[in-house]
This record gives structure tokens, sequence and C-alpha cells, in this order.
């Protein structure tokens, strides 16, 4: 063997067949990064174990933990880049927690990704709706206990923070809290699936949903995305049908999830039972929390002020609930926050609120001897003033003024007296085969660039279709501040026997911006929301609409804390689908909107009357406008 390369080893070969991937886990060398991660299944009590992944920075010693369940896997949750810098490994909204020197924790909820057990969407909390002794309250409880008793690095001392899905899992751990739970940030979290959360706005269904609901429940990893072949997701949902037809195409009806949101498509017990204002409303607030929402989450843009709204009135001393709102989009809190779409902000908003509120705020109970921090009861980011306001509660008033839509496409404060207009009302043609589209088409639903900013984009797309009515008022001549949820109530009729409402509450800029000369005429949606006619006398009792027969439209746009500038005008769009986001009203009443026939979808004359006894308004929170 003299002269061969491989010399003396040549005694000690590897058998061509020894199995290259080995049993005994494989442990890389300390090869100089500044943390350990410890990858765990932590047993829950009916025996189930959670796959967690644990980030210690270095050294660490009383360090306080910081713990995320999730259903969008914990691996590639805990790790944004290869890196030997836990700065760079973890998220970039976890950019505090690292310079702070917390020990970041994620979780796979159950029957998700490395998690045993079985998953359930949004499980339910133990009750009328969940017979097995576990739930997201328990399975945090029984996490929280392990790692206290785990994790020598630690202090024994646990914070609980996610967005939307992840934000749910905050709050379910707040329903019966582990002692070591001190404080908690739930972010944009779902909170009611069927009023203004995820898979329904008042009644109407989100059709992007078929797809989330393939991805995440076809499988224990990933599901398989829908691939539809056509370009513009407005041609295809038109194409597809009902929403049970697009369901039916791809096979997401034999989900188990689909099964149980078409067989509830009103707000009965199946979604009361599960609505967590309510939930937690019921309960003791114990752990300090911050509810964190964006103000154009275009996911759950109702669920984080009822949570808040609910908790509140159990958090007598006005120490232990907060609010914050932010100009982001659907958890935009964890990412840069200088603009949405075209709309820009003063600075990066998400990471002064991450590191001047959220951490001081998880500091003050999670690191010993950290000093109090100055949180206010609620923090709002001002929209149009562009400002941070300190508020000691929210909303600033119940006191509604009513704006009212009038002939001639006005608006105005003052009540249309009798005989004052011409006309009685405004019609549109409501068409099922062509209806409004939510975003300008093409639409592409599932592309974040459009999807992420689109409650912000220019409303302009909309206001001169021939089936949308625009309202406006003068040019204010003072700026006029909104500080709540604006009611809208609406007097309207149709020639069919059902028919959904989309009332969106708009500033218009003036001509010339000079900062920003894209913006002239911009059309800014401030509140916007849509209503499915059939629950007007109730959510829960879908009633046909009588042709012809003027009814009364109630209901709440989500909050808004905005200036109206001098110089702008305010706009009310009406108009009758929001499409392929919703899906359609057939306007003929059907039992169930998930299985109409193509036959159920017909053309309707919409009326919107501002005649006495029948003025249309949307109401106003008006304040008085801050310095
Ligand atoms: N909005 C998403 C979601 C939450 C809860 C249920 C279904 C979807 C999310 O971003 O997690």
């Amino acid at each position: 063997l003299a002269g061969s390369p491989l010399g003396a080893a040549q005694t000690a070969q590897t058998a061509p067949m020894a199995p290259d991937i080995v049993a005994t886990p494989f442990e890389m060398p300390d090869h100089g990064a500044d943390y350990v991660k410890r990858i765990v299944m932590i047993p829950m009590r009916d025996g189930v174990r959670l796959h967690t992944v644990i980030t210690i920075p270095k050294g660490a010693a009383r360090a306080p933990m910081i713990l995320s369940r999730t259903p969008y896997n914990a691996a590639k949750r805990s790790e944004r880049n290869v890196s030997p810098h836990m700065a760079s490994m973890l998220a970039e909204g976890d950019d505090g927690y690292v310079a702070n020197g917390y020990i970041r924790v994620y979780q796979d909820v159950r029957g998700k990704y490395g998690s045993e057990g079985d998953y359930v969407m949004t499980r339910p909390l133990r009750g009328p709706l969940n017979d097995t002794p576990v739930d997201h309250a328990t399975d945090a409880w029984d996490t929280i206990d392990w790692l206290v008793k785990n994790i020598a690095q630690s202090n024994g001392k646990v914070g609980m923070v996610g967005s939307s899905y992840e934000g749910f899992t905050v709050l379910m751990a707040l329903a019966d809290p582990h002692p070591a739970l001190k404080a908690a940030v739930p972010m944009s979290a779902m909170v009611d699936g069927w009023r203004g959360d995820d898979w329904f706005h008042n009644g109407a269904f989100r059709v992007n949903n078929l797809s989330y609901i393939a991805g995440q429940t076809a499988a224990r990893g990933n599901g398989p995305n829908i691939a539809t072949g056509v370009y513009d997701d407005y041609e295809f949902a038109l194409r597809a049908g009902s929403a049970s037809d697009y369901a039916k195409r791809f096979g997401i009806d034999q989900l188990t999830f689909t099964k149980k949101i078409f067989e509830h498509p009103a707000y009965d017990s199946f979604w009361q039972n599960q609505a967590l204002d309510r939930v937690l409303g019921a309960r003791a607030l114990k752990v300090p929390t911050m509810h964190v929402v964006g103000r154009w989450d275009q996911e759950d843009i109702y669920g984080p002020y009822a949570a808040y709204a609910a908790t509140e009135k159990l958090d007598t001393s006005n120490t232990m609930n907060h609010l914050v709102v932010g100009p982001w989009r659907h958890s935009g809190v964890n990412y840069d926050g200088s603009t949405l779409g075209a709309i820009r902000f003063t600075g990066d908003t998400a990471a002064e609120f991450r590191r001047d509120v959220m951490l001081p705020f998880f500091n003050q109970y999670l690191k010993d001897g950290a000093p109090k921090a100055d949180t206010p009861p609620v923090l709002s980011y001002r929209t149009g003033a562009n400002k941070w306001q300190r508020l000691d509660k929210w909303p600033l008033t119940d006191v509604m003024q009513p704006l009212y839509l009038k002939a001639g496409a006005r608006l105005d404060f003052d009540k249309p007296g009798a005989g004052a207009s011409s006309t009685q009302a405004d019609d549109y043609v409501s068409d099922p085969a062509k209806p409004v589209p939510f975003v300008a088409r093409p639409v592409r639903m599932f592309d974040g660039a459009v999807w992420k900013p689109w409650l912000a984009s220019d409303q302009r797309a909309f206001s001169d279709r021939p089936d949308v009515l625009a309202y406006v008022s003068d040019k204010l001549d003072a700026p006029l501040q909104i500080s709540g949820q604006a009611m809208v109530n609406l007097f309207a009729s149709t020639t069919g026997s059902d028919a959904d409402w989309v009332v969106k509450l708009i500033d218009v800029y003036p001509d010339e911006v000079a900062s920003q000369p894209e913006l002239g005429g911009y059309q800014l949606g401030i509140a916007m929301d849509i209503f499915r006619g059939r629950y007007r006398t109730g959510l829960d009792k879908p009633a046909a609409i009588v042709p012809n027969k003027v009814e009364r439209y109630r209901f709440a746009l989500p909050n808004a804390d905005h200036v109206f500038l001098k110089g702008h005008r305010i706009m009310v769009q009406v108009q009758s689908s929001w499409f392929p986001l919703y899906d359609r009203n057939p306007q003929t009443f059907v039992p169930n909107i998930f299985f109409a026939r193509p036959g159920d979808y017909r053309k309707a004359t919409h009326k919107v009357f501002h005649a006495p006894g029948m003025e249309s308004a949307v109401e106003l929170p008006v304040v008085p406008v801050a310095k």
C-alpha cells in the first residue's frame, strides 16, 4: 500500500453499507454560536407530546422565557435564517427578546408538524364544543409547568406572545393561566371567526380560507397549494360558482373543517360558544395583557378590540389590561412599520413599539429587578395626524354623530328635512355575474404584495362603477377626528330576497399632495365592512328579505382613530359584493348560501334611501381634535 493516498486509514474503513443516517441523534459540536438549541417533546396531561424548540442564549442565567404556540411549524418559526447568531436566526419581531437576553420558545400545537395528537382548527376550550380533557389552556399550562421545572437557565417567569393564530393561543392560555405566566401580548388575535375575524365578516364567507384550510388541514405538515390555472382569481372564482363548488373542485369539501364551516353559516352556538371575547369576559383577569392590532388588519380586525373590551371590564384598577393599535396590516407589528402600500408613517412604527413599549412591558413582569414600565392603558397611532397617542380608554366616545347620505351623491351632518330632496333614494343594479372586486383586477388574492396592504389600497378604482354609490362631503374647512367604531344605519331595499351590503368610510385626499404626488385624490379606506342582509333581524336567524320593502341594516364598522385633515373630503361607498374575497350573495334567499345553485344568482335593483324616517347615515364617533 505504500504510496496509497489513504495510507493507514485503510485499516479502519467504513463499511459501504453502513447506514448513512445513524440511530443516535447527531449533535453538532460547539462552533461558536451564541445560543444553544434544545429540541424537546413536552408531555401533556393526556400523554400527547408536543414538539418544542427552545433557543437559549449562551451563558444565560435567571433568564425569562417567551413562549409562542404555533400551527405554522415551530422549527421554521425559530429559524428565519441559518446563522450562529440568535438575532439573525430568530424572527424579525424577536429582535428585542434577543437584545434583552430572553430564552425563546416555539411549540407546535397538538396535531401539527412535530407534535403528536389530533389537530382541531382553533380547538375550542373544554366545554360544550370540546368533550376531551385537553385544550390550548391545558396545553399552555402543561408546557409552562415543564419549562419552569426543566430549563435550568430560566428564572421561572414566562411571557406569551404571538400573532393571529399564535395570538389566539395566547388568549387561550389566559382562560386558565399557569402561575408562572406573568405577562401576555396577543397580537392580531383570532377571536370570533364569524363576526369579523378570518372565516366570515357578519355572515359573508371569505373564500380565500378554502386554500388556508387545505394548506393547514390536509396534512400534519404542509397541505397542498391550490393550482387554479387562472391568473386572475376573480375570473376563476366567478367560473367556479358557489363556495362549495369552488371547494369541491379541489376536494376541500371533504376536509372536516370545511364541513364544519358549511354546516354553520349563521352565528349559531358553534360560533358563539367559541368566541373568545365571551369566554374571557366570563373569567378572571389574572395576567397583565397587552392586546395589539393593526389599524388595517386584513384578517383579524374585529377580535383584538372585542377581547380587549370584554376583559377591560374585569380590570377594575385599569392597570392590567392594555390596547395598542398601530398603523399596520395583519401581524405588521412584527415587521417593518414605516409604510403600508402607498401610505407612509413617521418611521418604523412597529420597531418603535416593540422596543419602547412591548419590551419594557415584558421586562417589568419577567426580568428580575426590571423597572416598572410606563405603559398607558391605550396606545393608538392616530392615522391622518400620524402620531402615537397615549389614551386612558378606548373608544374615546360612544356618542355618535350621523353623517347623512344625501341626494346628489352628497354627504353631510345636517339631517335631511321633509321634502328637502327631490329624489328619495339612489339605486343600482347589483349583478352577481359582475360582482365588484375588492382590489383592482387582475385580482391576485394569494400574492402577499396584494393581500397584505389591501385595506389601505386606493378605493378610486370602484367609486365610479355604476353598481357602487359614492357619497362625498364638501372639502373640510377644519380637521375632523373620529375615535371609536362608526355605525352603519342604512335604509335600503332590493328587488331580490337576499342581499349583501358593503359600506366603506373613506378619506379622500386633496387633488394634489405636495409631499407625495401619487396620493393626489387618493381614496383611503378608514373603516370598511360587509353585512349579509339575511341576518338583519338576528345573526343566528337568517330571514328572507321581502322584495322592495325598505329595511334597516345596522352594523358596526371596524374601529378607527383618524383625523380627516383640513382640505380632505369624506366619502361613503355602498355596494353589494366584494369579490372574490367574499362569496357572492345569490340575491335569492336560499337556506344555505354555500350550496346556492347557478340559477339562484340573480340581478337585483338595490335602493338606498335618504327620505324622512329613512335617513341613511354612517354614524361617526366624533371627538374634539386633539392638539
Ligand atoms: N389569520 C390567520 C388565521 C388565524 C386563525 C385561524 C385561521 C387563520 C393567521 O394569520 O394565523
